[in-house]
Protein backbone atom coordinates (compact mmCIF):
# COMPACT_ATOMS: atom_id res chain seq x y z
CA UNK A 1 0.00 0.00 0.00
CA UNK A 2 2.98 2.60 1.04
CA UNK A 3 4.80 1.43 -2.14
CA UNK A 4 1.72 2.19 -4.72
CA UNK A 5 0.95 5.66 -2.84
CA UNK A 6 5.11 6.21 -2.60
CA UNK A 7 5.42 5.16 -7.22
CA UNK A 8 2.05 6.71 -7.93
CA UNK A 9 3.03 9.98 -6.66
CA UNK A 10 5.65 10.28 -9.12
CA UNK A 11 3.23 9.68 -12.08
CA UNK A 12 0.05 11.68 -10.43
CA UNK A 13 -3.46 11.63 -12.12
CA UNK A 14 -4.47 14.87 -13.16
CA UNK A 15 -7.92 15.41 -10.95
CA UNK A 16 -11.32 15.38 -12.79
CA UNK A 17 -9.70 13.46 -16.07
CA UNK A 18 -11.99 10.28 -16.57
CA UNK A 19 -10.42 8.01 -19.49
CA UNK A 20 -12.22 4.72 -20.99
CA UNK A 21 -10.77 1.07 -22.02
CA UNK A 22 -11.87 1.55 -26.00
CA UNK A 23 -11.32 -1.04 -29.02
CA UNK A 24 -7.99 -1.56 -28.01
CA UNK A 25 -6.70 -0.53 -24.50
CA UNK A 26 -6.14 3.25 -23.79
CA UNK A 27 -5.60 6.55 -26.77
CA UNK A 28 -5.30 9.71 -26.51
CA UNK A 29 -2.90 12.72 -26.67
CA UNK A 30 0.04 11.02 -24.85
CA UNK A 31 0.60 14.41 -22.46
CA UNK A 32 -2.37 12.50 -20.72
CA UNK A 33 -1.29 9.22 -20.63
CA UNK A 34 1.33 9.24 -17.75
CA UNK A 35 -0.59 7.98 -14.96
CA UNK A 36 -2.75 5.58 -17.02
CA UNK A 37 0.56 3.52 -17.41
CA UNK A 38 1.85 3.51 -14.01
CA UNK A 39 -1.25 2.12 -13.46
CA UNK A 40 -1.38 -0.48 -16.59
CA UNK A 41 1.59 -1.73 -15.23
CA UNK A 42 0.46 -2.52 -12.04
CA UNK A 43 -2.72 -3.81 -13.21
CA UNK A 44 -0.36 -5.86 -15.84
CA UNK A 45 1.78 -7.13 -12.54
CA UNK A 46 -1.90 -8.03 -10.87
CA UNK A 47 -2.79 -10.28 -14.21
CA UNK A 48 0.41 -11.94 -14.14
CA UNK A 49 -0.30 -12.83 -10.32
CA UNK A 50 -3.43 -14.24 -10.95
CA UNK A 51 -3.22 -16.39 -14.37
CA UNK A 52 0.63 -17.30 -13.07
CA UNK A 53 1.82 -16.11 -16.57
CA UNK A 54 3.80 -13.52 -18.38
CA UNK A 55 1.69 -10.77 -19.25
CA UNK A 56 2.67 -7.87 -22.02
CA UNK A 57 2.11 -4.29 -22.45
CA UNK A 58 2.36 -2.58 -25.02
CA UNK A 59 2.75 1.42 -25.49
CA UNK A 60 1.32 2.06 -28.95
CA UNK A 61 -1.14 4.23 -30.54
CA UNK A 62 -0.88 2.01 -33.47
CA UNK A 63 -3.19 4.29 -36.35
CA UNK A 64 -3.41 7.22 -34.34
CA UNK A 65 -1.54 10.53 -35.27
CA UNK A 66 2.13 10.90 -34.00
CA UNK A 67 1.04 13.08 -30.78
CA UNK A 68 -1.27 10.78 -29.48
CA UNK A 69 -0.32 7.47 -27.27
CA UNK A 70 -1.75 4.71 -26.14
CA UNK A 71 -1.83 1.24 -24.09
CA UNK A 72 -3.09 -2.41 -25.14
CA UNK A 73 -2.47 -5.09 -22.83
CA UNK A 74 -1.46 -9.24 -23.62
CA UNK A 75 -3.33 -12.02 -21.83
CA UNK A 76 -1.36 -15.09 -21.17
CA UNK A 77 -1.95 -16.81 -24.81
CA UNK A 78 -1.07 -13.72 -26.50
CA UNK A 79 -4.44 -12.62 -27.13
CA UNK A 80 -5.86 -9.27 -25.97
CA UNK A 81 -7.15 -8.08 -22.46
CA UNK A 82 -9.94 -10.49 -21.23
CA UNK A 83 -13.17 -8.06 -21.33
CA UNK A 84 -13.80 -8.84 -17.85
CA UNK A 85 -10.51 -7.26 -16.59
CA UNK A 86 -11.53 -4.19 -18.81
CA UNK A 87 -13.12 -2.58 -16.01
CA UNK A 88 -10.81 -3.01 -13.62
CA UNK A 89 -8.49 -1.10 -16.25
CA UNK A 90 -11.19 1.92 -16.46
CA UNK A 91 -11.58 1.99 -12.09
CA UNK A 92 -7.59 1.98 -11.89
CA UNK A 93 -7.04 4.46 -14.56
CA UNK A 94 -10.10 6.70 -13.40
CA UNK A 95 -9.43 6.29 -9.22
CA UNK A 96 -8.29 9.43 -8.02
CA UNK A 97 -4.69 10.23 -6.52
CA UNK A 98 -5.72 9.61 -3.01
CA UNK A 99 -8.28 6.22 -3.83
CA UNK A 100 -5.59 4.73 -6.03
CA UNK A 101 -4.51 2.11 -2.80
CA UNK A 102 -7.83 1.32 -2.43
CA UNK A 103 -9.06 0.23 -6.29
CA UNK A 104 -5.64 -1.82 -6.07
CA UNK A 105 -6.81 -3.40 -2.88
CA UNK A 106 -10.65 -4.10 -4.68
CA UNK A 107 -8.94 -5.92 -6.95
CA UNK A 108 -6.53 -8.42 -5.22
CA UNK A 109 -9.91 -8.65 -3.37
CA UNK A 110 -12.36 -9.54 -6.11
CA UNK A 111 -9.41 -11.90 -7.43
CA UNK A 112 -8.74 -13.33 -4.56
CA UNK A 113 -4.93 -12.76 -5.38
CA UNK A 114 -2.26 -14.33 -3.98
CA UNK A 115 0.31 -10.92 -3.57
CA UNK A 116 3.17 -13.54 -3.12
CA UNK A 117 3.16 -14.93 -6.05
CA UNK A 118 5.85 -14.01 -8.87
CA UNK A 119 5.19 -11.41 -11.45
CA UNK A 120 6.38 -11.71 -15.05
CA UNK A 121 5.73 -8.55 -17.77
CA UNK A 122 6.21 -8.37 -21.17
CA UNK A 123 6.94 -4.27 -22.08
CA UNK A 124 7.54 -3.33 -25.43
CA UNK A 125 7.24 0.42 -27.34
CA UNK A 126 6.62 1.58 -30.67
CA UNK A 127 8.43 4.69 -32.63
CA UNK A 128 6.97 7.89 -31.20
CA UNK A 129 8.82 10.28 -29.25
CA UNK A 130 6.66 9.83 -26.23
CA UNK A 131 7.07 5.81 -26.05
CA UNK A 132 10.08 5.89 -23.83
CA UNK A 133 8.94 7.64 -21.20
CA UNK A 134 5.90 6.33 -21.25
CA UNK A 135 7.02 2.78 -21.35
CA UNK A 136 9.77 3.98 -18.23
CA UNK A 137 6.16 4.97 -16.37
CA UNK A 138 4.95 1.17 -17.23
CA UNK A 139 8.00 0.01 -15.90
CA UNK A 140 7.81 2.01 -12.53
CA UNK A 141 4.42 0.27 -12.21
CA UNK A 142 5.79 -3.12 -12.49
CA UNK A 143 8.79 -1.90 -10.63
CA UNK A 144 10.35 -4.93 -8.62
CA UNK A 145 8.12 -7.36 -9.84
CA UNK A 146 10.21 -9.04 -12.49
CA UNK A 147 9.68 -7.09 -15.86
CA UNK A 148 10.97 -7.63 -19.21
CA UNK A 149 11.32 -4.96 -21.45
CA UNK A 150 11.90 -5.83 -24.76
CA UNK A 151 12.59 -2.22 -26.07
CA UNK A 152 11.45 -0.88 -29.78
CA UNK A 153 8.91 -4.18 -31.05
CA UNK A 154 5.92 -3.96 -33.22
CA UNK A 155 2.77 -5.39 -31.38
CA UNK A 156 1.94 -8.45 -32.69
CA UNK A 157 5.86 -9.72 -32.12
CA UNK A 158 5.07 -8.89 -28.58
CA UNK A 159 1.91 -10.93 -28.27
CA UNK A 160 3.65 -13.39 -30.15
CA UNK A 161 6.52 -13.37 -27.36
CA UNK A 162 3.98 -13.47 -24.50
CA UNK A 163 2.44 -16.61 -25.78
CA UNK A 164 6.19 -18.24 -26.48
CA UNK A 165 7.12 -17.50 -22.97
CA UNK A 166 3.71 -19.03 -21.64
CA UNK A 167 3.93 -22.26 -23.66
CA UNK A 168 7.47 -22.82 -22.42
CA UNK A 169 8.86 -22.83 -26.09
CA UNK A 170 6.18 -24.69 -27.89
CA UNK A 171 5.03 -21.77 -30.01
CA UNK A 172 8.18 -20.73 -30.64
CA UNK A 173 11.27 -18.93 -29.08
CA UNK A 174 10.37 -15.89 -27.02
CA UNK A 175 13.08 -13.33 -29.05
CA UNK A 176 12.60 -11.15 -31.55
CA UNK A 177 15.02 -13.13 -33.70
CA UNK A 178 13.05 -16.23 -32.75
CA UNK A 179 10.17 -14.57 -34.75
CA UNK A 180 12.28 -14.24 -37.70
CA UNK A 181 13.01 -17.22 -37.72
CA UNK A 182 9.82 -19.11 -37.71
CA UNK A 183 7.96 -16.95 -40.23
CA UNK A 184 11.02 -16.57 -42.83
CA UNK A 185 11.81 -20.56 -42.72
CA UNK A 186 7.88 -21.11 -43.60
CA UNK A 187 8.24 -18.33 -45.99
CA UNK A 188 11.01 -20.06 -47.57
CA UNK A 189 9.17 -23.92 -47.27
CA UNK A 190 6.31 -22.54 -48.95
CA UNK A 191 7.47 -20.64 -51.67
CA UNK A 192 10.03 -23.48 -52.91
CA UNK A 193 6.07 -24.85 -54.35
CA UNK A 194 6.52 -22.10 -56.62
CA UNK A 195 7.83 -22.87 -60.13
CA UNK A 196 10.91 -20.12 -60.67
CA UNK A 197 9.91 -16.74 -59.83
CA UNK A 198 11.75 -13.75 -61.81
CA UNK A 199 13.02 -10.31 -59.22
CA UNK A 200 9.57 -9.11 -60.58
CA UNK A 201 7.35 -11.11 -59.59
CA UNK A 202 9.68 -11.26 -56.15
CA UNK A 203 9.36 -7.37 -55.69
CA UNK A 204 7.09 -5.64 -53.26
CA UNK A 205 6.61 -2.35 -52.37
CA UNK A 206 5.95 -1.88 -48.77
CA UNK A 207 5.12 1.10 -46.77
CA UNK A 208 6.48 1.18 -43.00
CA UNK A 209 4.01 3.75 -41.85
CA UNK A 210 7.14 5.73 -40.27
CA UNK A 211 6.84 2.71 -37.67
CA UNK A 212 8.26 0.37 -36.39
CA UNK A 213 6.99 -2.07 -38.63
CA UNK A 214 9.67 -0.45 -41.02
CA UNK A 215 12.53 -0.94 -38.76
CA UNK A 216 11.45 -5.00 -38.66
CA UNK A 217 11.29 -5.57 -41.66
CA UNK A 218 14.81 -4.40 -42.44
CA UNK A 219 15.81 -6.44 -39.37
CA UNK A 220 14.35 -9.45 -40.86
CA UNK A 221 14.97 -9.18 -44.79
CA UNK A 222 18.03 -11.38 -44.54
CA UNK A 223 16.46 -14.30 -43.00
CA UNK A 224 14.17 -14.72 -46.37
CA UNK A 225 17.29 -15.51 -48.23
CA UNK A 226 16.58 -13.61 -51.43
CA UNK A 227 13.24 -15.20 -51.45
CA UNK A 228 11.09 -11.30 -51.37
CA UNK A 229 12.29 -8.26 -52.67
CA UNK A 230 10.97 -5.21 -50.92
CA UNK A 231 11.30 -1.85 -51.78
CA UNK A 232 11.00 -0.16 -48.21
CA UNK A 233 8.76 3.25 -48.22
CA UNK A 234 8.26 5.99 -45.23
CA UNK A 235 11.39 3.90 -43.36
CA UNK A 236 11.23 6.62 -40.14
CA UNK A 237 13.93 8.45 -41.52
CA UNK A 238 12.25 11.55 -42.18
CA UNK A 239 8.47 11.71 -42.49
CA UNK A 240 5.91 11.81 -39.73
CA UNK A 241 4.28 8.59 -38.54
CA UNK A 242 1.18 7.45 -40.12
CA UNK A 243 1.28 11.00 -41.71
CA UNK A 244 -0.41 10.61 -45.16
CA UNK A 245 0.72 7.04 -45.16
CA UNK A 246 0.03 3.91 -43.55
CA UNK A 247 -2.53 1.62 -43.92
CA UNK A 248 -5.50 3.80 -42.29
CA UNK A 249 -4.59 6.44 -44.74
CA UNK A 250 -4.66 4.13 -47.55
CA UNK A 251 -8.08 2.48 -46.71
CA UNK A 252 -9.61 5.50 -45.75
CA UNK A 253 -8.70 7.78 -48.33
CA UNK A 254 -8.77 4.93 -50.72
CA UNK A 255 -5.18 6.52 -52.38
CA UNK A 256 -1.38 5.55 -52.06
CA UNK A 257 0.72 7.22 -49.26
CA UNK A 258 1.95 10.74 -50.67
CA UNK A 259 5.55 10.06 -50.60
CA UNK A 260 5.29 6.68 -52.56
CA UNK A 261 6.27 6.22 -56.24
CA UNK A 262 4.68 3.33 -57.96
CA UNK A 263 4.45 2.22 -61.49
CA UNK A 264 1.63 0.59 -63.21
CA UNK A 265 1.02 -2.87 -61.90
CA UNK A 266 3.45 -3.27 -59.07
CA UNK A 267 2.52 -4.77 -55.67
CA UNK A 268 2.09 -2.45 -53.08
CA UNK A 269 1.48 -3.19 -49.22
CA UNK A 270 1.18 -0.62 -46.61
CA UNK A 271 1.21 -1.59 -42.49
CA UNK A 272 -0.03 0.82 -39.85
CA UNK A 273 2.28 2.79 -36.76
CA UNK A 274 2.32 -0.89 -34.57
CA UNK A 275 2.49 -3.17 -37.35
CA UNK A 276 -0.81 -5.47 -36.63
CA UNK A 277 -2.64 -4.10 -39.92
CA UNK A 278 -1.55 -4.90 -43.81
CA UNK A 279 -3.58 -3.65 -46.59
CA UNK A 280 -2.18 -4.47 -50.32
CA UNK A 281 -3.17 -1.81 -53.17
CA UNK A 282 -1.67 -1.16 -57.12
CA UNK A 283 -2.53 1.33 -60.53
CA UNK A 284 -3.24 -0.06 -63.00
CA UNK A 285 -2.11 1.25 -66.89
CA UNK A 286 -5.01 3.98 -66.66
CA UNK A 287 -3.66 5.41 -63.17
CA UNK A 288 -6.81 3.98 -61.41
CA UNK A 289 -5.59 3.00 -57.85
CA UNK A 290 -6.86 -0.42 -57.13
CA UNK A 291 -7.10 -1.67 -53.08
CA UNK A 292 -6.82 -4.94 -52.12
CA UNK A 293 -7.87 -4.76 -48.21
CA UNK A 294 -8.80 -6.95 -44.96
CA UNK A 295 -11.70 -8.17 -47.04
CA UNK A 296 -9.89 -9.37 -49.81
CA UNK A 297 -6.86 -10.68 -47.87
CA UNK A 298 -9.47 -13.11 -46.27
CA UNK A 299 -10.81 -14.35 -49.85
CA UNK A 300 -7.51 -15.20 -50.43
CA UNK A 301 -6.57 -17.04 -47.63
CA UNK A 302 -9.20 -19.00 -47.21
CA UNK A 303 -9.45 -20.01 -50.83
CA UNK A 304 -6.09 -21.26 -50.80
CA UNK A 305 -6.50 -23.00 -47.08
CA UNK A 306 -10.06 -24.37 -48.57
CA UNK A 307 -8.12 -25.64 -51.87
CA UNK A 308 -5.13 -27.76 -49.77
CA UNK A 309 -7.80 -28.90 -47.34
CA UNK A 310 -9.72 -30.63 -50.69
CA UNK A 311 -6.34 -32.19 -51.96
CA UNK A 312 -5.55 -33.39 -48.73
CA UNK A 313 -8.92 -34.91 -48.29
CA UNK A 314 -8.80 -33.52 -44.89
CA UNK A 315 -12.81 -33.09 -43.58
CA UNK A 316 -11.95 -29.63 -41.14
CA UNK A 317 -14.41 -26.58 -41.07
CA UNK A 318 -13.23 -23.47 -42.01
CA UNK A 319 -14.81 -19.59 -41.57
CA UNK A 320 -14.60 -16.53 -41.98
CA UNK A 321 -15.36 -13.99 -39.79
CA UNK A 322 -15.64 -10.03 -40.16
CA UNK A 323 -17.29 -7.25 -38.62
CA UNK A 324 -20.01 -4.77 -40.13
CA UNK A 325 -17.10 -2.68 -42.31
CA UNK A 326 -16.82 -5.78 -44.94
CA UNK A 327 -17.66 -4.75 -48.10
CA UNK A 328 -20.75 -6.37 -49.20
CA UNK A 329 -19.65 -8.51 -51.78
CA UNK A 330 -16.87 -9.95 -50.15
CA UNK A 331 -19.92 -11.55 -47.80
CA UNK A 332 -21.92 -12.37 -51.23
CA UNK A 333 -18.18 -13.93 -52.72
CA UNK A 334 -17.33 -15.71 -49.44
CA UNK A 335 -20.63 -17.90 -48.98
CA UNK A 336 -22.12 -18.02 -52.75
CA UNK A 337 -19.03 -18.41 -54.52
CA UNK A 338 -16.55 -19.98 -51.41
CA UNK A 339 -19.20 -21.94 -49.94
CA UNK A 340 -17.01 -20.62 -46.30
CA UNK A 341 -19.32 -19.73 -43.20
CA UNK A 342 -19.23 -16.31 -42.65
CA UNK A 343 -19.47 -14.57 -39.43
CA UNK A 344 -19.93 -10.45 -38.03
CA UNK A 345 -18.96 -9.23 -35.07
CA UNK A 346 -18.71 -6.16 -33.20
CA UNK A 347 -15.68 -4.27 -34.14
CA UNK A 348 -12.12 -4.95 -32.11
CA UNK A 349 -10.17 -7.85 -32.99
CA UNK A 350 -10.80 -9.35 -29.93
CA UNK A 351 -14.28 -9.88 -30.84
CA UNK A 352 -13.16 -11.35 -34.00
CA UNK A 353 -10.64 -13.42 -32.54
CA UNK A 354 -12.94 -14.92 -29.88
CA UNK A 355 -15.61 -16.39 -32.72
CA UNK A 356 -12.73 -17.53 -35.02
CA UNK A 357 -11.55 -19.81 -32.40
CA UNK A 358 -15.33 -21.76 -32.54
CA UNK A 359 -13.66 -23.65 -35.93
CA UNK A 360 -11.01 -25.71 -36.86
CA UNK A 361 -9.90 -22.87 -39.25
CA UNK A 362 -10.75 -19.68 -38.37
CA UNK A 363 -9.93 -16.65 -40.58
CA UNK A 364 -10.88 -13.40 -39.57
CA UNK A 365 -10.31 -10.01 -41.16
CA UNK A 366 -11.76 -6.38 -40.28
CA UNK A 367 -11.59 -4.57 -43.59
CA UNK A 368 -9.09 -2.27 -42.30
CA UNK A 369 -6.71 -4.79 -42.64
CA UNK A 370 -5.74 -6.31 -39.19
CA UNK A 371 -6.74 -10.00 -39.08
CA UNK A 372 -5.22 -13.66 -39.34
CA UNK A 373 -5.99 -17.22 -39.27
CA UNK A 374 -6.30 -19.59 -35.98
CA UNK A 375 -5.85 -23.14 -36.22
CA UNK A 376 -7.60 -25.23 -33.87
CA UNK A 377 -5.02 -28.17 -31.80
CA UNK A 378 -7.09 -30.43 -32.96
CA UNK A 379 -6.56 -29.28 -36.96
CA UNK A 380 -2.74 -29.15 -36.50
CA UNK A 381 -2.70 -32.60 -35.35
CA UNK A 382 -4.40 -33.59 -38.46
CA UNK A 383 -2.41 -32.06 -41.03
CA UNK A 384 0.79 -33.30 -39.18
CA UNK A 385 -0.70 -36.97 -38.78
CA UNK A 386 -1.02 -36.32 -42.65
CA UNK A 387 2.16 -34.98 -43.69
CA UNK A 388 3.71 -37.73 -41.26
CA UNK A 389 1.50 -40.43 -42.77
CA UNK A 390 3.87 -42.86 -45.27
CA UNK A 391 0.78 -44.14 -47.12
CA UNK A 392 -0.61 -41.11 -47.96
CA UNK A 393 -0.46 -40.23 -51.77
CA UNK A 394 1.88 -37.20 -53.33
CA UNK A 395 -1.12 -34.59 -53.98
CA UNK A 396 -2.55 -35.04 -50.17
CA UNK A 397 1.13 -35.24 -48.80
CA UNK A 398 1.99 -31.93 -50.62
CA UNK A 399 -0.95 -30.24 -49.62
CA UNK A 400 -0.62 -31.76 -45.55
CA UNK A 401 3.07 -30.05 -46.42
CA UNK A 402 1.88 -26.85 -47.35
CA UNK A 403 -0.82 -26.65 -45.00
CA UNK A 404 2.12 -27.32 -41.90
CA UNK A 405 4.43 -24.00 -43.21
CA UNK A 406 0.84 -22.28 -43.33
CA UNK A 407 0.32 -22.35 -40.17
CA UNK A 408 4.26 -21.49 -38.92
CA UNK A 409 4.08 -18.84 -41.54
CA UNK A 410 0.68 -16.94 -39.29
CA UNK A 411 1.34 -15.38 -36.05
CA UNK A 412 -2.03 -16.96 -34.61
CA UNK A 413 -1.90 -14.42 -31.28
CA UNK A 414 -3.18 -11.51 -33.08
CA UNK A 415 -3.20 -9.32 -36.70
CA UNK A 416 0.78 -9.17 -38.01
CA UNK A 417 1.33 -7.34 -40.88
CA UNK A 418 4.70 -8.85 -41.55
CA UNK A 419 3.58 -12.53 -40.80
CA UNK A 420 0.31 -11.57 -43.19
CA UNK A 421 2.56 -9.94 -45.63
CA UNK A 422 4.90 -13.27 -45.84
CA UNK A 423 1.66 -15.62 -46.01
CA UNK A 424 0.43 -13.39 -48.98
CA UNK A 425 2.89 -13.39 -50.87
CA UNK A 426 3.98 -16.97 -50.63
CA UNK A 427 0.35 -17.56 -51.57
CA UNK A 428 0.33 -15.66 -54.57
CA UNK A 429 4.05 -17.19 -55.41
CA UNK A 430 2.57 -20.87 -54.70
CA UNK A 431 -0.82 -20.17 -56.95
CA UNK A 432 1.48 -18.41 -59.92
CA UNK A 433 -1.21 -15.44 -59.30
CA UNK A 434 -1.02 -11.94 -60.11
CA UNK A 435 -2.19 -8.76 -57.49
CA UNK A 436 -4.47 -8.06 -60.87
CA UNK A 437 -6.15 -12.09 -60.60
CA UNK A 438 -5.92 -11.51 -56.60
CA UNK A 439 -8.10 -8.16 -56.90
CA UNK A 440 -10.65 -9.62 -59.70
CA UNK A 441 -11.93 -12.64 -57.28
CA UNK A 442 -14.74 -10.26 -56.52
CA UNK A 443 -15.76 -6.50 -57.38
CA UNK A 444 -16.21 -4.39 -54.15
CA UNK A 445 -18.79 -2.06 -53.51
CA UNK A 446 -18.39 1.80 -54.04
CA UNK A 447 -17.85 2.70 -50.09
CA UNK A 448 -17.10 5.68 -47.79
CA UNK A 449 -15.95 6.60 -44.59
CA UNK A 450 -16.20 9.75 -42.72
CA UNK A 451 -16.27 10.80 -38.70
CA UNK A 452 -18.51 13.06 -36.95
CA UNK A 453 -17.45 15.08 -34.13
CA UNK A 454 -20.22 14.53 -31.37
CA UNK A 455 -20.42 16.57 -27.90
CA UNK A 456 -20.54 12.37 -26.42
CA UNK A 457 -20.16 10.12 -28.75
CA UNK A 458 -21.50 7.75 -26.45
CA UNK A 459 -25.04 9.11 -26.87
CA UNK A 460 -24.59 6.54 -29.48
CA UNK A 461 -25.43 2.71 -28.61
CA UNK A 462 -25.83 -0.11 -31.19
CA UNK A 463 -26.67 -3.79 -31.72
CA UNK A 464 -26.60 -6.60 -34.02
CA UNK A 465 -22.38 -6.65 -34.85
CA UNK A 466 -23.37 -2.76 -34.65
CA UNK A 467 -25.02 -2.82 -37.68
CA UNK A 468 -28.19 -0.70 -36.11
CA UNK A 469 -28.22 2.06 -33.51
CA UNK A 470 -30.76 1.84 -31.24
CA UNK A 471 -30.00 5.05 -29.45
CA UNK A 472 -30.10 7.93 -30.34
CA UNK A 473 -33.94 7.86 -30.79
CA UNK A 474 -34.82 8.47 -34.57
CA UNK A 475 -31.23 7.90 -36.05
CA UNK A 476 -32.15 4.27 -37.30
CA UNK A 477 -34.88 5.33 -38.73
CA UNK A 478 -33.33 7.92 -40.57
CA UNK A 479 -30.29 5.67 -41.52
CA UNK A 480 -33.20 3.30 -42.95
CA UNK A 481 -34.67 5.65 -44.72
CA UNK A 482 -31.45 7.38 -46.42
CA UNK A 483 -30.58 3.97 -47.76
CA UNK A 484 -33.56 3.08 -49.36
CA UNK A 485 -32.88 6.02 -52.19
CA UNK A 486 -29.97 4.09 -53.30
CA UNK A 487 -29.54 0.45 -55.05
CA UNK A 488 -27.51 -2.15 -53.17
CA UNK A 489 -26.98 0.15 -49.96
CA UNK A 490 -26.02 -0.55 -46.63
CA UNK A 491 -25.10 2.02 -44.40
CA UNK A 492 -24.34 2.00 -40.55
CA UNK A 493 -22.77 4.59 -37.27
CA UNK A 494 -20.68 3.59 -34.33
CA UNK A 495 -18.32 5.61 -31.47
CA UNK A 496 -15.08 5.05 -32.28
CA UNK A 497 -13.00 2.97 -29.43
CA UNK A 498 -9.92 4.89 -30.26
CA UNK A 499 -11.12 8.04 -31.66
CA UNK A 500 -13.33 10.56 -29.91
CA UNK A 501 -15.54 10.73 -33.24
CA UNK A 502 -18.55 8.60 -34.65
CA UNK A 503 -17.77 6.65 -37.44
CA UNK A 504 -19.77 6.55 -40.64
CA UNK A 505 -19.62 3.88 -43.07
CA UNK A 506 -22.07 3.75 -46.54
CA UNK A 507 -21.23 1.46 -49.73
CA UNK A 508 -23.63 1.60 -52.76
CA UNK A 509 -23.45 0.56 -56.46
CA UNK A 510 -21.88 3.53 -57.73
CA UNK A 511 -19.14 6.15 -55.43
CA UNK A 512 -21.68 8.72 -56.08
CA UNK A 513 -24.18 6.99 -54.52
CA UNK A 514 -21.94 5.61 -51.70
CA UNK A 515 -20.36 9.50 -51.13
CA UNK A 516 -24.15 10.99 -50.76
CA UNK A 517 -25.47 8.26 -48.79
CA UNK A 518 -22.56 8.51 -46.57
CA UNK A 519 -23.32 12.84 -46.15
CA UNK A 520 -26.27 12.25 -45.54
CA UNK A 521 -25.96 9.69 -42.99
CA UNK A 522 -23.17 11.81 -41.13
CA UNK A 523 -25.67 15.19 -41.19
CA UNK A 524 -28.27 12.72 -39.21
CA UNK A 525 -25.87 12.17 -36.91
CA UNK A 526 -24.65 15.75 -36.53
CA UNK A 527 -28.61 16.58 -36.10
CA UNK A 528 -29.29 14.15 -33.69
CA UNK A 529 -26.26 13.07 -32.06
CA UNK A 530 -25.22 16.22 -30.56
CA UNK A 531 -23.33 17.16 -33.85
CA UNK A 532 -20.20 19.49 -32.82
CA UNK A 533 -18.61 19.46 -36.36
CA UNK A 534 -19.78 18.47 -40.03
CA UNK A 535 -18.83 15.47 -41.50
CA UNK A 536 -14.86 15.55 -41.48
CA UNK A 537 -13.23 13.18 -44.38
CA UNK A 538 -10.59 11.25 -42.51
C1 LIG B 1 -7.82 -0.86 -33.26
C2 LIG B 1 -8.47 -2.21 -33.09
C3 LIG B 1 -9.15 -2.63 -34.37
C4 LIG B 1 -10.14 -1.55 -34.80
C5 LIG B 1 -9.46 -0.18 -34.86
C6 LIG B 1 -10.44 0.95 -35.07
O1 LIG B 1 -6.86 -0.96 -34.28
O2 LIG B 1 -7.48 -3.14 -32.71
O3 LIG B 1 -9.77 -3.85 -34.15
O4 LIG B 1 -10.68 -1.85 -36.03
O5 LIG B 1 -8.79 0.08 -33.65
O6 LIG B 1 -11.34 0.95 -34.01
P1 LIG B 1 -12.42 2.09 -33.79
O7 LIG B 1 -13.20 2.16 -35.06
O8 LIG B 1 -13.20 1.65 -32.61
O9 LIG B 1 -11.67 3.39 -33.58
P2 LIG B 1 -5.42 -0.31 -34.12
O10 LIG B 1 -4.67 -0.87 -35.29
O11 LIG B 1 -5.62 1.17 -34.19
O12 LIG B 1 -4.95 -0.77 -32.78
Amino acid sequence: QDEVLKQSALHPKPAGLCLQYGTAGFRTNAKQLDHIMFRMGMLATLRSKKTQATIGVMVTASHNPEEDNGVKLVDPMGEMLTPAWEDYATQLANAEQDDLARAVKEVIQKEAIDMSREANVFVGKDTRSSSPALSQAVIDGVSALGGHNYGLVTTPQLHYMVWCQNTKGKYGEATVEGYYRKHCQAYVQLTKNASNRTDDQKHLCVDGANGIGALKVREMEHHLQKGLQISLFNDGSKGKLNHQCGADFVKVQQKPPADIEINPGERCCSFDGDADRIVYYYTDSDGRFHLLDGDKIATLISTFLKELLTQAGLDLNIAVVQTAYANGSSTLYLENTMKVIVKCTKTGVKHLHHEAQKFDIGVYFEANGHGTVLFSQAAVEKIQQLAEDANSDDTKKRAALLLQSTVNVINQTVGDAISDMLLIEAILAVRGMTVQQWDAMYTDLPNRQLKVKVSDRRVIDTTDAERRAVSPAGLQDAIDSLVKKYRQARSFVRPSGTEDVVRVYAEAETQESADALAHEVSLAVYRLAGGLRLPICP
